[in-house]
């Protein structure tokens, strides 16, 4: 499998509660690299344009809210099918669904709050890298 770059957030239901740490390492453990990372607070319209592909889904307005309710770290992270292996260690969107042992299970509040985000094919990874990152604050 090739090395590919995925883009991930830790999202403010685990900034507030400390645990970029705690996540990060989880990440890491999986053999995941962080090659670029900062903490923002995304403004309802970058919220809003990163989940443009949820705009007509019920729960938008709740999700918007919600990213925009604290600090957010937005990472790149690297590794060997880092895409797949990304969401393997994130586990499902519901934490009730989600295996033991990824981040959902183990630190997940609700669906809502899910801890974390993780691109899910290699044409929303470049997207959303783009979308966060220019190509000089990514150093692999
Ligand atoms: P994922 O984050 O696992 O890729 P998704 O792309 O389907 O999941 O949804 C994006 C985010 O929207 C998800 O992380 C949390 C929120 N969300 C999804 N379904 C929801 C629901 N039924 N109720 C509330 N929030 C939801
Ligand atoms: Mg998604």
């Amino acid at each position: 499998m090739a090395t590919e770059r995925t883009f991930s957030m830790i999202k403010p239901d685990a900034t507030k509660r400390n645990l970029t740490g705690a996540i990060t390492k989880m990440l890491e453990d999986a053999g995941l690299r962080v090659v670029a990372s900062k903490r923002v607070w995304m403004s309802k319209r970058e919220a809003e344009g990163f989940y443009a592909v949820h705009k007509e889904r019920p729960f938008f307005g709740e999700l918007v809210e919600t990213m925009t309710s604290g600090p957010t770290v937005v990472q790149v992270l690297e590794g060997e099918g880092a895409i797949l292996k990304n969401r393997e260690v994130m586990g499902a969107t519901n934490p009730a669904n989600a295996d033991e042992g990824t981040i959902r299970k183990v630190h997940a509040l609700s669906i809502g709050e899910n801890s974390v985000h993780g691109s899910d094919a290699p044409e929303t990874a470049a997207q959303e890298i783009k979308y966060w990152f220019s190509d000089t604050e990514i150093v692999g």
